[in-house]
């Protein structure tokens, strides 16, 4: 290039026809035109090569089409990566949809197919480019060659897993019952639109009932499909709370199972966890307060007795000592003949201060090898005086309940009630924490007119040690009639409330409708037992129901006490059967009826 003789000097080598020219120029002959451009011609073959072998011009010599071919790849990787990082749908209907993809990536083989857009390809999609926050198995959808990236994810993109656990098991009518309770995971890196789970249960299988989902037999395979809000499941999240009952001749314990779905709703999702009480939205949804990890309420400071002292009765409504409406929320024990052991300062400790209960309902059964019927009466008032002053040292309000149930009418023992109450209201004349529920469920007939004749001897008998004490009062058919008060009230209505008992699955519309026509009649209505499953303490729970009455509750600023606190196999015991801890209760300790009481009571 520097030196075109040097150059010349090269040709010769290659190229015959620059041979040529070399022969001819050495025999010079006098055409000088002919000399001239012959000699020119030389000089510019020769600058020619000259920059060809030193690379000056080997970019020309690229070929368009090899260009557009980089820009193919890049553009298809582009579209990718962009479409993955603003908008998720988009990337989802490239994934699933064939033609769109191949349209896309026609389109642009076609607008970078010249040589002035090669360069702008180049300028998108390094895989840094993708957020670090990314499906890390979102990734090789983005660096798969244009054929593959254009078909449909596989069934194992779209996979999920079901796990479920057995919380409840008793016997019925000779079958084996089981409660289960399951959590269906998104595994894959989409949404999936549905699931389904499918469990042998062997012969004699039957469903009895189920909550957020929907079940069937195939045989004798049970088949769990998701509820009309929970199918929907974005990638990484979960529907919880998945509930049901069969009776099965096989053993149950807890199993898992795996499926696939082709089904994609959307995105990435961002792996929070969705409840299936409260639906699964399509981009992993909000998870609900029964999935949430629990947080404490925010609780007053001081005691609730320190704080809001004696109680009395205002219209409807419970109020404090300043004449503040006032609502009392926690938890009754079980029959105290049968679980002792949660009577114990630690156990309501950690009601009030985790769960944000300020009251405890001692439950003390008079039938049943309760206080009247073969129980030790000794040991009986012992454990109600352990109750009283464990409460009485947390500022909790207490309950002192004569449980009446299999004894129907409270009549039939009407003086162990007077000698028991007239002693217990003596005792604990002065403290202001305590409340006296002097019959729990009549039932069996009884009327109100027979329950009130009762009630207005006993009242008067605690009137007399405990002269402001609230009095709760049970009313006919469980305690579920409180609209039949109203006609003919207590002969001593000072600060006695009315008793109404719900169990959600059970009791609905017809008992609501009991509260509201009690309350709008001026009847003051307290809440002293209810649970969320049905009114045999144990079947499934009704979470829409039970909301339903969460509601009406709130609104109404009723005081409720939740049945009941015990690890027993039936669903209203707030305790898991496995779990024997007597107080200090975690998350993991809880049944589902549990984990819901705790968030009523907690304000979520
Ligand atoms: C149930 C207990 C159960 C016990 C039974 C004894 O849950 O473990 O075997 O009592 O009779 C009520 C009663 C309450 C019941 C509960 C559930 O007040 O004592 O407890 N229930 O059946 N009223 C409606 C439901």
């Amino acid at each position: 290039m520097d030196n075109n003789d040097e150059n010349m000097e090269l040709i010769p080598e290659e190229n015959a026809e620059n041979e040529a020219v070399v022969k001819t120029r050495n025999k010079w002959t006098k055409e000088k035109t002919i000399i001239s451009v012959l000699a020119f011609l030389v000089v510019a073959m020769a600058v020619f090569n000259a920059l060809f072998l030193s690379g000056v011009i080997k970019l020309r010599k690229d070929s368009p089409t090899e260009v557009v071919a980089e820009a193919e790849t890049s553009a298809t990787g582009e579209s990718t990566t962009v479409e993955n990082i603003d908008d998720e749908s988009t990337t989802v209907e490239n994934i699933t949809d064939e033609s769109t993809a191949v349209e896309t990536e026609s389109d642009v083989d076609t607008e970078e197919n010249t040589d002035e857009e090669v360069t702008e390809p180049e300028m998108t999609v390094a895989p840094t480019e993708v957020p670090t926050t990314k499906a890390p198995d979102t990734q090789p959808a983005q660096t798969q060659p244009a054929s593959e990236s254009s078909t449909k994810p596989s069934a194992s993109n779209a996979g999920y897993k079901a796990d479920f656990t057995v919380v409840n098991s008793w016997e019925e009518n000779g079958k084996n019952c089981y409660q289960l309770s399951g959590t269906v995971t998104n595994t894959s890196s989409v949404g999936i639109t549905s699931w389904s789970v499918s469990k042998e249960l062997g012969s004699g299988a039957e469903i009895k009932s189920f909550w957020n989902c929907s079940c069937t037999l195939s045989g004798s395979n049970l088949i769990i499909k998701p509820a009309e809000y929970n199918g929907a499941i974005g990638a990484g999240a979960s529907a919880s709370d998945i509930g049901l009952i069969v009776a099965s001749s096989n053993t149950l314990t807890a199993f898992s199972y795996s499926g696939n779905t082709t089904a994609v709703a959307s995105g990435s999702g961002n792996g929070s966890q969705d409840s299936g009480q409260g639906g699964t939205s399509q981009t992993g949804g909000d998870s609900t307060a029964d999935v949430k990890p629990y947080t404490p309420p925010k609780l007053e400071s001081g005691t609730p007795v320190g704080n809001h002292g004696q109680l009395s009765v205002k219209g409807t409504d419970l109020v404090d000592k300043n004449g503040t409406k006032y609502q009392l929320k926690g938890v009754s024990t079980h029959g105290l003949q049968w679980f002792p052991q949660y009577v114990n300062k630690d156990a309501f400790k950690t009601l009030r201060d985790n769960w944000g209960a300020n009251v405890i309902r001692l439950a003390m059964y008079t039938d049943e090898g309760g206080y009247c019927s073969g129980g030790s009466k000794l040991d009986l008032e012992t454990m109600v005086c352990t109750g009283v002053e464990a409460c009485t040292e947390l500022g909790m309000y207490v309950i002192i309940d004569w449980h009446i149930l299999r004894d129907s009418n409270p009549n039939t023992y009407k003086a162990d009630a007077i000698a028991f109450f007239d002693k217990m209201s003596k005792k604990y004349s002065k403290n202001v924490n305590v409340i006296y529920e002097i019959c729990n469920e009549p039932n069996g007939g009884v009327d109100w007119n027979t329950v009130k004749q009762y009630a207005d001897e006993v009242i008067p008998v605690i009137r007399a040690n405990a002269p402001n004490a609230i009095i709760l009062v049970g009313t006919p058919t469980w305690s579920q009639d409180v609209d039949a008060v109203a006609a003919n009230p207590v002969a001593s209505p000072k600060n006695v409330m009315y008793t109404l008992h719900f169990y959600a699955a059970t009791h609905m519309d017809n008992i609501r409708d009991k509260l509201k026509t009690a309350v709008a009649a001026g009847t003051p209505v307290f809440i002293s037992e209810f649970s969320i499953c049905d009114a045999s303490g144990a079947g499934g729970i009704d979470y829409n129901s039970a909301s339903t009455w969460k509601e009406l509750i709130n609104s109404y600023n009723i005081s409720y006490v939740g049945w009941s606190l015990c690890n027993k196999q039936e669903t209203s015991a707030l305790i898991l059967p496995g779990c024997d801890k007597t107080s200090g209760w975690s998350t993991e300790d809880l049944s589902e009826t549990g984990k819901w009481l705790r968030n009523f009571i907690a304000g979520k």
